[in-house]
């Protein structure tokens, strides 16, 4: 707990005013709720996976004065100030931290169970999209390069798989799978170099779980994770959300039998995100809708795996099977959801 002294001096907050305990189902951060007379959230950053974290400070700067401007009502949470005016603050071991309000009487859910839910946590990601449809691409910069590059992460699966040794032999069938879907690659490359999609700031990390919801109205308050808030499509947005809603379990579920499609819940979402995108969408991009939930879950089991076969270096696990777990899990998603959304 010491760094985390050390940080809340830089806030002027004592450790010994709160309760503090981790909380969130995250890979990638750790964080703390802290329970006081003001409660908070305090997160520290992955400096590995989040190489130049200025980087993300700069895009919600850039999207917060925007929308200041354009949109003034929007909820758009950044994080608070330290003392000397920063927005993230460094621990003696170099990691970045960050202080947001704990905003009260909100939750978040890991699952969905209502079509309602589902439209309401699309149209929360979408209106984001919306409102900064006519901001300026590129003023916003990627804080991990080509993160939901399919290419990428197809080629960085087949590097993983030609230096696993013998965990090919456990993963046999999971990379069997992942092989046998490249068409998906492809049809990624041909979409995106073919120019058909616009480029656009997304939050590229749409997971059920990054939704703040009211605990006693049910409507979304926020969205929240705002750390890949950068340049990238339509589909990473739309994709996450069918990967993560549609499906009655998470991606750490075990028996594949419980991952099945859950029609009522993908038309909901798929309302929901129409309802605001739906005015600003081009007709390649809405072609590209039954494509989106298989492109992101192929690439979740792509990375899932390749982190499986290089020894677990990237997502925080709890046992040593946990990444191949996630990527068999992720297949037999992608196979429900192929066998569900046709292309033709
Ligand atoms: C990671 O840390 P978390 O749970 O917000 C990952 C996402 C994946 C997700 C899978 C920076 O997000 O891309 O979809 O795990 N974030 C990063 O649960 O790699
Ligand atoms: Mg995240």
């Amino acid at each position: 707990m010491a760094p985390l002294n050390s940080i809340l001096d830089k806030y002027s907050l004592a450790a010994g005013d709160f309760v503090i305990e981790r909380v969130g189902s995250g890979h990638i951060h750790q964080t703390y709720k802290l329970t006081g007379k003001h409660s908070y959230i305090l997160q520290r950053v992955n400096k590995n996976v989040f190489r130049d974290p200025e980087l993300i400070a700069a895009n919600l700067r850039e999207a917060s004065n925007y929308l200041k401007v354009h949109f003034p009502t929007y909820r758009f949470l950044t994080c608070i100030q330290s003392l000397s005016g920063q927005e993230m603050e460094y621990d003696v071991e170099g990691y970045p931290w960050r202080l947001f309000p704990y905003i009260e009487n909100t939750m978040t859910i890991d699952r969905v169970s209502t079509p309602e839910e589902a439209w309401q946590a699309a149209a929360e990601f979408a209106r984001l999209t919306r409102y900064l449809d006519k901001a300026e691409v590129n003023n916003f910069q990627p804080t991990i390069q080509r993160f939901h590059d399919l290419t990428l992460r197809k080629e960085q699966f087949e590097l993983a798989l030609s230096d696993a040794g013998d965990r090919v032999l456990e993963a046999a069938d999971s990379i069997r799978q992942c092989q046998a879907a490249y068409p998906l690659a492809d049809q990624y490359e041909r979409l995106v170099a073919g120019g058909s999609l616009p480029r656009r700031v997304v939050h590229n990390d749409t997971k059920i779980n990054n939704v703040l919801f009211d605990r006693i109205t049910g409507r979304t308050v926020a969205v929240i994770d705002l750390d890949t808030l950068m340049p990238g499509y339509f589909i990473y947005d739309l994709g996450d959300m069918v990967r993560t809603f549609v499906c009655p379990v998470s991606e750490e579920e075990k028996d594949l039998s419980l991952i099945v499609f859950r029609r009522n819940i993908y038309e909901a979402l798929l309302e929901g995100y129409l309802s605001e995108m739906g005015p600003v969408m081009t007709i390649a991009e809405r072609k590209a809708i039954p494509f989106a939930g298989k492109m992101m879950t192929y690439i979740m089991a792509l990375r899932f795996l390749a982190d499986y076969l290089r020894g677990n270096t990237y997502y925080h696990i709890t046992y040593p099977e946990q990444n191949l777990v996630r990527a068999a899990n992720q297949l037999k998603l992608l196979d429900v959801l192929s066998a569900n959304l046709p292309e033709h």
